[in-house]
Formats: C-alpha cells, sequence, structure tokens
C-alpha cells in the first residue's frame, strides 16, 4: 500500500487546502478564540449553525473526542472538531487524551472518505500543554495511527502557527 505523507508547514490552517482541517475546539462546540476563533470567522456561520445541531444532539464534545461538520466558506470540505485537554501538570490523563483527539479525528476523517487532512498544535494555546510534549504526542499518535490501520488518508499536515512549533515538528519528522 502506498505509504500516508507526513508533512509539516507553517501559517493560517484556514488558507490550507485539503478534504479536512481539525478544529482545536472546547467543550461547548461554541466557538473561541485562537484557531477556533479564526475558523469560524474564515468559515462563516454554517459551520457553528451545525455545531449547535450537533450540541443539541449530543450534548457538546468530551475532551478527546471529536465530531465532523462541513466548512462553510473554507477551502476545506469538513472541519473535524476536537477538544484537547486543559494541561494541568502532566498526570491528569493529558497526554491519552490528547492522543486521543488525533486518534479519533483520523478515524472520523478515514469514514468519511478524507484524503488529505490538516492538523493545528491541538492544546498548545490558551489550554497551556508544552509545546514539546504535544509535538512528541502528535508525531507519534499520527505515526502509530497510519501504521496499524488501512486509511483512505493519502496526507497529513501538521500546521504551526508559530515558529517554536514548526521547529519542533521538523525536527522530529526529520527522523
Ligand atoms: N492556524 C493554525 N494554528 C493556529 C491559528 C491558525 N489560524 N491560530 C492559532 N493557532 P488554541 P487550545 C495555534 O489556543 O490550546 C479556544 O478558545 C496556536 O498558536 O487555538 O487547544 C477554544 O475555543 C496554538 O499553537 O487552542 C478553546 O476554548 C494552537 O493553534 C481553547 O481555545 C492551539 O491554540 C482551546 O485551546
Amino acid at each position: 500500500m502506498e505509504k500516508t505523507v507526513i508533512e509539516v508547514q507553517q501559517g493560517d490552517i484556514t488558507k490550507v487546502a485539503v478534504d479536512a482541517i481539525v478544529n482545536a475546539a472546547n467543550n461547548s462546540l461554541l466557538g473561541g478564540g485562537g484557531v477556533d476563533g479564526a475558523i469560524h470567522r474564515a468559515g462563516g456561520p454554517d459551520i457553528l449553525e451545525e455545531c449547535r445541531q450537533i450540541r443539541a444532539r449530543q450534548g457538546g464534545c468530551p475532551t478527546g473526542e471529536a465530531v465532523i461538520t462541513t466548512a462553510g466558506r473554507l477551502p476545506a470540505k469538513y472541519v473535524i472538531h476536537t477538544v484537547g485537554p486543559i494541561w494541568d501538570g502532566g498526570q491528569k490523563g493529558e497526554p491519552g487524551l490528547l492522543a486521543s483527539c488525533y486518534r479519533n479525528s483520523l478515524k472520523l476523517a478515514q469514514e468519511h472518505g478524507v484524503q488529505s487532512i490538516a492538523f493545528p498544535n491541538i492544546s498548545t494555546g490558551v489550554y497551556g500543554y508544552p509545546k514539546d510534549k504535544a509535538a512528541k504526542v502528535a508525531v507519534e499518535t499520527v505515526k502509530s495511527y497510519l501504521q496499524e490501520q488501512a486509511t483512505s488518508i493519502k496526507q497529513v499536515v501538521f500546521v504551526c502557527f508559530d515558529e517554536e512549533n514548526y521547529e519542533l515538528y521538523q525536527r522530529l519528522l526529520q527522523g
């Protein structure tokens, strides 16, 4: 089987033309700041309306899980909203929850026939997860998922907004 390409880019995830972009959302699914704010601003009100419907059905999104909507005005077809853990010292299950975000997002993408997917650096903004630790979890989880599963996904892009994350991911993906 053809190998999935894993790439790193620096920039704004709302501009990336892939089948699905992942949003670092919160349990309410009702929007917020950071990448969540940027996605809803650029994508328009349809995304929030779909999030409201999901919320009415299932009461938001638990930490570590993911839900999918269309992408409004964005170049992507889908937005996968996942909720990262809030960093609280690292002994409260944060690494497992962060890994679940990546795994559940890939699973949902696969269920929708997605071939290319872009991730932001989940939890490393407002939620305070140390960037180096989060990058390791992200890269390890994506790599092991792709090794374990037969998948439709041909391209995974880590979109880093800041220089520090960009350098961390470049280093981790070199090897
Ligand atoms: N494109 C790509 N990455 C971005 C963008 C962008 N346009 N904007 C910010 N980032 P954060 P969290 C990076 O705070 O830590 C929201 O209010 C940013 O530099 O967006 O998971 C939600 O509603 C950082 O590396 O998400 C939640 O309440 C990364 O995205 C809460 O923040 C994640 O930072 C979630 O916190």
